[in-house]
């Protein structure tokens, strides 16, 4: 009998740990799958371009401008050049680089635009290149989505949705 029931300890014992195992998995899949859900901005097409990933930021009230990123891939043998763009929600988008200067991070805007090089990708992230959303309208809230229309010398004009991520969102998964 002792056995027995150390037995359907061990069983139950057992039981649960496959069940808490299937339960962690069961939620981590969940959220993998809703951080795709949140970020599913389908690439768009123009010309030789190719633009994924694009999103931005929630901004506090009272907050005058907004960054915006994207990921861009020229599968041409040209190299294009990003101008400047547009947007509803702000008086203008303005191209940005993030750079060192000696100790401090300075950000400067890029007056001849942004080379696309050919067959390359160039990602606009935090911390680096970016749009810069200037004179915002109306705070960003997370879970909008924003039209911006970019302008490319070659490929002309492409817009896009960038879904608004949290305040301190790095991308939007994928
Ligand atoms: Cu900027």
């Amino acid at each position: 009998m002792k056995t027995l029931s150390t037995l359907a300890a061990a069983l139950l014992v057992s039981a649960s740990f496959a069940l808490t195992a299937a339960a962690h998995d069961h939620s981590a899949m969940q959220a993998g799958t809703e951080m795709t859900d949140a970020g599913a901005m389908e690439p768009v097409k123009a010309g030789d371009l190719t633009l994924s990933d694009a999103f931005t930021r929630a901004t506090l009230p009272g907050a005058k401008v907004g960054g915006g990123y994207v990921t861009i891939v020229n599968g041409s043998k040209e190299a294009d050049r990003l101008i400047g763009g547009s947007t509803p929600v702000a008086e203008r988008v303005e191209v940005h680089e993030m750079k060192m200067d000696g100790s401090v991070m300075k950000m400067r805007q890029l007056k001849e635009g942004l080379e696309i090089p050919a067959g390359e990708t160039v990602k606009l992230a935090p911390g680096g290149l970016h749009l810069m959303m200037m004179g915002l309208k109306s705070p960003l809230k997370e879970g909008d989505m924003v039209p911006v229309t970019l302008e490319f010398a070659k490929a002309g004009k492409v817009e896009l949705q960038l879904m608004v991520g949290a305040a301190n969102a790095t991308d939007m998964g994928h």
